[in-house]
């Protein structure tokens, strides 16, 4: 039987994730949304046959055909519908981040270790995405030999209203957080942000773009670029330099066009655009996995990690300098 879904936050990810489960997941269908805004959660639930709307989580979860859980309200809501999950011991997919701060993250890591099982995947989608994975196998290899430094580059054509500074590192480069400690399979030790002069096209006040540089506790470097008002598209590129050989993603050449003396491809505008295969991907895989029992994919841990990592580099941002990561002990459940 179908996994039923209850998908809570009916916004940009929201009612995506509904239109994907919908449309292009095998296995599962959405039997309840959840928004604040009522009306919202009416709307998506009326595209959808035998669809509940709610504007409280704990009345979908507690629904009889409720089987797991999306999560994508906005970050400062996950926590509380992440601890009801657990009450109901329902499966979790929790759009970035697993929650703002590392010690809200560390409160949901401790209720999941009690629990006594892995519940939560998180929505770091980039490790679905094709050319990602592709990077990540011949890394795998070692035929490059051992990575020492990335180079990314994350763009976006212009940032939503009401952006902040801090933003740029707790929405953006959260995502270069995970793929570094995923990719390179070690942990960011130290964080150190550079801010130029900001762009003129960057609304009053917003640090855009910004240099964040990571140091890890393998011995790499890692810079990211990143810049949410670059007026032209949205942009994710990566290169690792290994000690025999580099490997790039991200270049976008699906397509090359030769015309009037030019050549060139286009530029996607948005992450639901560069990103929806890898959408796809992960929304499939938490079903499958959900389906079998088990859950796989970035965990909770990953999510507190990358909660340190970004009060680091909001830190850096803030009073400049380098700033030290710090980490509790990373629990059995995880790994550790
Ligand atoms: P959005 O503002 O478009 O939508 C959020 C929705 O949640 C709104 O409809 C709002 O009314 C509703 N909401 C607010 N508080 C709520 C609560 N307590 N309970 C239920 N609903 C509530 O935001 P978005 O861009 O869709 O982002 C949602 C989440 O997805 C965030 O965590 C964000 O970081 C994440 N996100 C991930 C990616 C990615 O690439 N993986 C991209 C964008 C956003
Ligand atoms: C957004 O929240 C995301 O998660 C996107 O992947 C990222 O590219 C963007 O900068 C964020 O605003």
């Amino acid at each position: 039987e179908a996994l039923g879904v209850a998908v809570i936050g009916t916004g940009k990810m929201g009612a995506d994730h509904v239109r994907r489960i919908q449309e292009v997941t095998s296995g599962a269908r959405v039997t309840a949304v959840v928004d604040v805004d009522a009306e919202r959660a009416k709307s998506v639930a009326a595209r959808v046959d035998g669809c509940t709307a709610h504007t409280d989580p704990a009345s979908a979860m507690a629904a009889a055909d409720v089987d797991a859980v999306i999560i994508a309200s906005p970050g400062p809501a996950h926590e509380a519908a992440l601890l009801t999950a657990f009450e109901h011991d329902l499966p979790v997919l929790c759009e970035k981040p697993l929650t703002p701060e590392s010690a809200s993250a560390l409160r949901v890591v401790e209720a999941e270790r009690k629990l006594g099982h892995r519940r939560v995947q998180v929505g770091f989608m980039r490790r679905y995405d094709a050319e990602y994975m592709k990077l990540k196998a011949v890394l795998e290899t070692g035929q490059l030999g051992r990575p020492l430094m990335v180079h990314n580059r994350h763009r976006n054509a212009a940032s939503p209203p009401g952006w902040t500074s801090e933003m740029l590192i707790n929405d953006s480069v959260t995502h270069e957080m995970d793929v570094t400690r995923w990719l390179l399979g070690h942990e960011i030790t130290a964080v150190t942000v550079l801010a130029p002069t900001p762009s003129g096209n960057a609304p009053d006040g917003i640090q855009d773009p910004q240099f964040v540089l990571f140091e890890t506790d393998g011995g790499a470097i890692v810079d990211v670029e990143i810049f949410v008002n670059c007026g032209f598209g949205y942009q994710v590129q990566a290169e690792v330099v290994c000690e025999r050989g580099t490997a790039r993603v991200g270049d976008g050449h699906a397509m090359v066009t030769n015309a009037a003396g030019r050549w060139g491809g286009t530029i996607a505008q948005d992450f639901v655009e560069r990103f929806v295969d890898a959408y796809d991907r992960e929304v499939q895989a938490w079903v499958d996995a959900t389906r079998r029992g088990e859950v796989v994919g970035p965990s909770a841990w990953d999510g507190y990690a990358v909660a340190a990592v970004c009060e680091a580099g909001v830190r850096s941002l803030r009073d400049g300098g380098r700033v030290a990561v710090e980490l509790v002990d990373r629990p059995a459940l995880y790994g550790g």
